[in-house]
Order: structure tokens, then C-alpha cells, then sequence
């Protein structure tokens, strides 16, 4: 052999070396090992399709100097295959692109392909036409099920592989995660659950991507899966089998808003305690979900009326600016732990109880490396602990970090960043704007669907529009004695959710709608009807599809009934089992007005004729980008309910005619929380305002199209910018001066 030759066979060899130390993601019950060495890992989840490609880099850039190492996200499988076999990974799925700029970053990823994502997004993450496959159940023990579910996991890793995104490959994802807190469903069927929890571990195994899989909520795992555990705390979770690393792969920041309900927050203070309360028990991976929630766009949003905005109360909000002091303090949370870390993944804690309420953890490495964590579990008052013969002051419910075992360099309470607020500035107002009426179909139209009886709302939609009519012919004898005595009678209409305007004959005579806790609803009011032919025409309005719950799949949507008419002659009249007539959508959505081409079909209205709350209503107006990069928003105080579109990108269905129920009372920091626990923006919409991605505008023309349900006053609607407003509490900075 050549010197040349073995030269370049040292070379070979010590490429094939390197990068099979570059190329391993292994674990012990301390941490995950990567590259050879152990890490405390640091998670945040961003969901790709909830922000725009042009935000991406940016949120990627600052969740990386917030301290992050990974970066979450489900996949979403509904929007990856809209039907069978077409698949979409452009734009906001372009889930590839996604996984390179974060690897650009040089952070991982953990890839949670699902397929059930549950997450607030549409059907959990299905694709409506699942459902309609013959014999389907979804996420059980059933063939036609683990068929598609095998199709599409396999599908996902077969692109990252291609792409060479595994760790292993040289990639950014370091695990992925197969279903989703499916240990709550596996409980309540049994046997099914448990074959199907083997099956899809064996399945995500078989597909070898080099990299663990997760299962989360999970607690009967099977061994080759790790299991994790998902809340507000995780401190007591054991994994099953103890030579796992301890996983927290969903620390809830703050919660998601509901139309109807009010917007939750969680304070930093108790974030960041729960987040040191994990790591001081063996803690070695945490997620916060969400780092950016972001925007339900277009029709993306869950059922039971989740909110456009999926803000979250995360660190970045919604519109990718730092959420103070709540990012910025859980920045320097990290700081501390990644200085505690050597002491951290070489050693457990030692454990001990110094005083009431009061807990130490200290870890001493073989190394000499030691980190000591003092917990003030009190959620009262505040303490002075003793360690190692120097007192701490601890605020109540508190942890203070000491990566040398002497020095406090951080505590969970004593918050030194100043706090931002959100501001809304409007920029623009007094837009031109047109009108265009939607019409109220009737039972005879041409293009109606005739059937008896009640359906299903989804199973006629396929849920291709929020939006479908149900239409019925009455016929009142001219002997009725209503019809003399002027006593209407009374129309009631059982709908299974989520709104519902009743019109008779082309007049609308009433609205009503379902709640947070129910989606079901009914109509019931005495109505005009006259001698002769009657029209009924239900316009019945979808709001999401459920994400959550044992066979969700299986809710209904839409008036099933019964519907009746009582006061009549006869008493009462069931209309339920008459033919009805069917139109799904709405003409506008048929004619695409949200679209530059669509909308220049029809003849607008504009100057005094322009609509004003008038129910269903189609407006439009252009507008020119505003200068700057300050983020968008639509201020829809003036508007009821419906959906928004700029230049024919969805912004998301508008609903500020919802007001927040709840109790907003002084939230404390201190003390276990709950979603229910911190809650703000009571009496007020439940969201006034939209978030408009920058990237969707042009400099100028941008076509700005709203329909309207309710009725409400286009020339109050208004773009605003977003900014940051900053107030230093000056009692938290005297706290620390004082403790310091
Ligand atoms: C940390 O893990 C070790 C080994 O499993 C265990 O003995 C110990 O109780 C754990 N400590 C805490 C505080 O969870
Ligand atoms: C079962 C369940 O409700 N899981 C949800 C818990 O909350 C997070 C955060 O909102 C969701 O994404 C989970 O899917």
C-alpha cells in the first residue's frame, strides 16, 4: 500500500471517527449524551405554521439568546396532506426549511411527528378526510387507522432523512416524539390502547432514525421509548424505568385564550420556580410550551372556541417581541443552570430540610464541581436560610441557584428585569371601504342539496367552509289562528354547535351561539310566519373542530335536531324529518372574494349605501404597507363575529363580539397555579386584535376583505402597530439592592 493511499485511509478513518462522535444521542438516568457529552437540556416550543418563514429566523435568533439548546414543534399533519396523497410543504409547512434555519442557529431539535397533536389546532392535527375512511377509529387498535398513521410518520422521517436533518446525519433533531399524551386515552379503553401504545412504539423503532423516541404522558411505556411528563410542575414524576433521563416536555408558560374567555398569564416568578424545582430533583430536559405561540391562522384554530391568537403568555409573544420581564428573566435562569451544569449531570442531589418549608439540594461532582439549589417552599412568607453558615433571603415560594455552592447568582422571585406592556398604536384609520350583502339562499335554489332529514354538519362540509345552510319550506294554512291573534309561534332548534343565525324567509330573527364549556346550543323564539309558503333558512357556523378528549372524531357539529314549531293549530309541528336543503359555504367564499380576482366578480357597494351593521356582510378596502418593521395588528372593536383575509392569506376568524367572562382578580405569584389562577381582560373582547404578518404586504394595494356575521361599523376597523413599552418596578430592584 502507497503512503498516499494510507494517508487517505487515516483520513477516511478519522472522517468516519468523527463523525460517529458527532453522531451519537444516547442517555443515561442523568441526561441526554450528545457528541460524548452530557447536558441539561433547554426547550421551547415554536410551531412553525403559527408564525410566517420571514419571522422564523428571527424567533429562532432570540429563543437562542433566551438560552434555549432545542426547539420543539409538532407536525401538523392536516396541514402537510390537505387530501390523500397531495401533499403541501410550502410556505408556513415548509417544515425542512423550518428544521435548517434552526440548525443554522445551531440549536437541535425535537421533532413531535405525532401524528395527534392535539395542541389547540384544528382535529388535533388530523385531516378531516380521515375520518371518512371506511372503518376508522382514530387512535386505538384499528387497521385502516395505523395504515394512514404509519403512512404519514413514514413519510416525515423519510424526508428528514433525505435531508439529512438526523443527528446522526449530521441534523439538528436529537429525538422525536411518536403520538401525544395518549396515557389518558390508553386508561380509559384498555386492552385496544395498550396493543396500539406497542404498536406505534415498535412502528417509530422500525423506522430507525438513530435518535430516541418519546412518548409524553405516558406512564405505561413500552422499553424502548422514553417517557416524559407534561404540566405546570414535574418535579415528582419518576420516568418507568429509572435509567431514563427526566424529561419535562410540556411546562406550560401561561395557557390559551377561548373566544368567551378571558386571556391567562402565568408570572415569571412561578415559571421560573417550576423550572428550578425540576432540575433541582434530577431534572435533565425541559420544554416550555409554548417559547412563541403565535396566531391560529386562517380556519387553524381547535374547537370550543379557541382564540386566533395563541399567544400563550409565552416569552416571545404572539408577535415574536420578548415578553418582559418573562423572558428575559428565564434568560438568566438559564445563565445559572448552565453554570450549575457540570455539577449536574455528575452527580445526584443530596437532600436536605434545614428549616420549615425549606429544602436544599446540592450536587458534588467526583470532579470537584458543586451547585447547591435553596428552595423556600412557603407560599407566604419569605425566609432566611442557613447553608454552609451563611444566612440567604429567600422570598416565598423561591429558589435561589449557587453554582459554586457560596455565591447566589440567581432566585426564582427577585425579578431584575424591567417589564414591557404592549402597546397599540393605530397608524391607519378611516379606510376606504365597499360592501357587498351575502345572500340568504332558499330550499328551492338550483344548486341546493335535497335529503331528509338532519346531517351532520362536517360529514356535509368536510369542513371545506365554517359555514353551512340548512333550509326547509313551512306552509302555514290561512286558517291558523296565529295568524289572527298575532301569538307567532314559537321555533326551537337543537344544534349540536357552534353558532347559528335563523332567518325567515331572507330576515334574519335571531342569533345565538355556544359556550366555553358546551359548544351546543338552542335557537328558540316565536317567529313571524305568514299564510302560504314560509322559508327557513338556518345558517349554521362551525368554529374549529375538537382536538381533545376520547374519540373526539366522534363529535358532533350542526342542527341535528329535534326542530319544531309549536302554536300552530295542530300544537306542535316537528320539522325535523321534513326534507331539507343543503348549501355548503357561503356565495362569497364560492366566489372567492377574499381573492384580488374573485373580489373584482361582484358589484360593491361604497360611500353612504355602504353596509353598517348589517348581518352577513362582505367588506373590503386597500391600504398601503405602513413604513417601518414594527409588527401589525387589526384593531376589530367596531366588529362582531367572522373572518379576515389580507391579499387572500387568512389573518384568522374575528370574534371581539365575544366578551371575557371570568375573574380577574390580583394574581400572586406565590402558590401552585392553575390555568384558571391568573386571568386578564375581563369585560372586554376576548381578542380585539389580529396580528398581520408584515410579510403578507406589499408595499402598496393591499387588498383587505372582512365578512362580517353579526353586523358591525368597517370604519372603525384600524391597523396598528405593535411596540413594546418598558417600566422598571423599582420595590423588585430595592428587593434585590437589599438581599444583594
Ligand atoms: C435522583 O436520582 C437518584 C437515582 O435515581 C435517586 O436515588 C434520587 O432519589 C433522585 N433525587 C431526587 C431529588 O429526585
Ligand atoms: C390532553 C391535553 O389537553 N393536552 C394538551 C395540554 O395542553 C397543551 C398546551 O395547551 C396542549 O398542547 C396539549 O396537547
Amino acid at each position: 500500500m502507497g503512503f498516499m493511499w494510507k494517508i487517505l485511509l487515516i483520513l477516511v478513518f478519522l472522517t468516519f471517527a468523527c463523525s460517529s462522535v458527532r453522531a451519537t444521542v444516547s442517555y443515561d438516568d442523568k441526561a441526554f449524551i450528545i457528541n460524548g457529552r452530557r447536558k441539561i437540556l433547554i426547550s421551547g416550543s415554536i410551531h412553525y405554521p403559527r408564525s410566517t418563514p420571514q419571522m422564523w429566523p428571527d424567533l429562532i435568533k432570540k429563543a437562542k439568546d433566551g438560552g434555549l439548546d432545542v426547539i420543539q414543534t409538532y407536525v401538523f399533519w392536516n396541514g402537510h396532506e390537505p387530501s390523500p396523497g397531495k401533499y403541501n410543504f410550502e410556505g408556513r409547512f415548509d417544515l425542512v426549511k423550518f428544521i435548517k434555519l434552526v440548525q443554522q442557529a445551531g440549536l437541535y431539535v425535537h421533532l413531535r411527528i405525532g401524528p395527534y397533536v392535539c395542541a389547540e389546532w384544528n382535529f388535533g392535527g388530523f385531516p378531516v378526510w380521515l375520518k371518512y375512511v371506511p372503518g376508522i377509529e382514530f387512535r386505538t387498535d384499528n387497521q385502516p387507522f395505523k395504515v394512514a398513521m404509519q403512512g404519514f410518520v413514514q413519510k416525515i422521517v423519510n424526508i428528514m432523512k433525505s435531508e439529512k436533518l438526523f443527528e446522526p446525519q449530521g441534523g439538528p433533531i436529537i429525538m422525536s416524539q411518536i403520538e401525544n399524551e395518549y396515557g389518558p386515552v390508553e386508561w380509559e379503553i384498555g386492552a385496544p390502547g395498550k396493543a396500539y401504545t406497542a404498536w406505534a412504539a415498535n412502528m417509530a423503532e422500525g423506522l430507525h432514525t438513530g435518535v430516541p423516541w418519546i412518548m409524553c404522558k405516558q406512564e405505561d411505556v413500552p422499553a424502548n421509548i422514553i417517557d416524559s411528563c407534561n404540566g405546570f410542575y414535574c418535579e415528582g414524576f419518576r420516568p418507568k424505568n429509572p435509567n431514563k433521563p427526566k424529561m419535562f416536555t410540556e411546562n406550560w408558560t401561561g395557557w390559551y385564550t377561548q373566544y368567551g374567555g378571558t386571556v391567562p398569564y402565568r408570572p415569571a416568578e412561578d415559571l421560573a420556580f417550576s423550572v428550578a424545582r425540576f432540575v433541582q430533583n434530577n431534572g435533565s430536559f425541559f420544554n416550555y410550551y409554548m417559547y412563541h405561540g403565535g396566531t391560529n391562522f386562517g380556519r387553524t384554530a381547535a374547537g370550543l372556541f379557541v382564540a386566533t391568537s395563541y399567544d400563550y403568555d409565552a416569552p416571545l409573544d404572539e408577535y415574536g417581541l420578548p415578553s418582559e420581564p418573562k423572558w428575559g428573566h428565564l434568560r438568566n435562569l438559564h445563565k445559572a443552570i448552565k453554570q450549575c451544569e457540570p455539577a449536574l449531570v455528575s452527580s445526584y442531589p443530596t437532600v436536605t430540610w434545614p428549616g420549615k418549608n425549606q429544602e436544599v439540594h446540592v450536587f458534588r461532582s467526583k470532579s470537584g464541581a458543586c451547585a447547591a439549589f435553596l428552595s423556600n417552599y412557603d407560599p407566604t412568607y419569605s425566609t432566611k436560610l442557613m447553608f454552609q453558615n451563611h444566612p440567604y433571603d429567600l422570598p416565598a415560594w423561591s429558589i435561589s441557584i449557587l453554582p459554586d455552592c457560596k455565591t447566589e447568582v440567581y432566585n426564582t422571585a427577585k425579578v431584575t428585569v424591567p417589564s414591557s406592556k404592549a402597546k397599540m398604536t393605530p397608524i391607519s384609520s378611516g379606510l376606504s371601504w365597499q360592501s357587498y350583502n351575502e345572500e340568504t339562499p332558499s330550499a328551492d335554489d338550483s344548486d341546493a342539496l335535497v335529503m331528509d332529514g338532519l346531517h351532520e354538519q362536517i360529514s356535509v362540509t368536510r369542513d371545506s367552509s365554517d359555514y353551512l345552510w340548512y333550509m326547509t319550506d313551512v306552509t302555514v294554512a290561512s286558517n291558523e289562528g296565529f295568524l289572527k291573534s298575532g301569538k307567532w309561534p314559537l321555533l326551537t332548534v337543537m344544534s349540536a354547535g357552534h353558532a347559528l343565525h335563523v332567518f325567515i324567509n331572507g330576515k334574519l330573527s335571531g342569533t345565538t351561539y355556544g359556550s366555553l364549556n358546551n359548544p351546543k346550543l338552542t335557537f328558540s323564539d316565536n317567529v313571524n310566519l305568514r299564510a302560504g309558503v314560509n322559508k327557513i333558512s338556518l345558517l349554521s357556523v362551525s368554529v374549529g373542530l375538537a382536538n381533545v378528549g376520547v374519540h373526539y372524531e366522534k363529535w358532533n357539529t350542526g342542527v341535528l335536531g329535534p326542530v319544531s314549531l309549536k302554536g300552530l293549530n295542530e300544537g306542535t309541528r316537528d320539522l325535523t324529518k321534513q326534507k331539507w336543503s343543503y348549501k355548503v359555504g357561503l356565495k362569497g367564499e364560492a366566489l372567492s372574494l377574499h381573492t384580488v380576482t374573485g373580489s373584482s366578480s361582484v358589484e360593491w357597494i361604497q360611500g353612504s349605501k355602504l353596509a353598517q351593521k348589517q348581518p352577513l356582510t362582505w367588506y373590503k378596502a386597500t391600504f398601503n404597507a405602513p413604513a417601518g418593521n414594527d409588527p401589525l395588528a387589526l384593531d376589530m372593536l367596531s366588529m362582531g363575529k367572522g373572518e379576515i383575509w389580507i391579499n387572500g392569506e387568512g389573518i384568522g376568524r374575528h370574534w371581539p363580539g365575544y366578551i371575557a367572562k371570568g375573574n380577574c382578580g390580583a394574581c400572586n405569584y406565590a402558590g401552585t397555579f392553575k390555568e384558571t389562577k391568573c386571568q386578564s381582560g375581563c369585560g372586554q373582547p376576548s381578542q380585539r386584535w389580529y396580528h398581520v404578518p408584515r410579510s403578507w404586504l406589499k408595499p402598496s394595494g393591499n387588498l383587505l376583505v372582512v365578512f362580517e356575521e353579526w353586523g358591525g361599523d368597517p370604519t372603525k376597523i384600524s391597523l396598528v402597530k405593535r411596540t413594546s413599552e418598558w417600566h422598571v418596578d423599582q420595590t423588585k430592584i430595592s428587593l434585590v439592592k437589599r438581599t444583594a
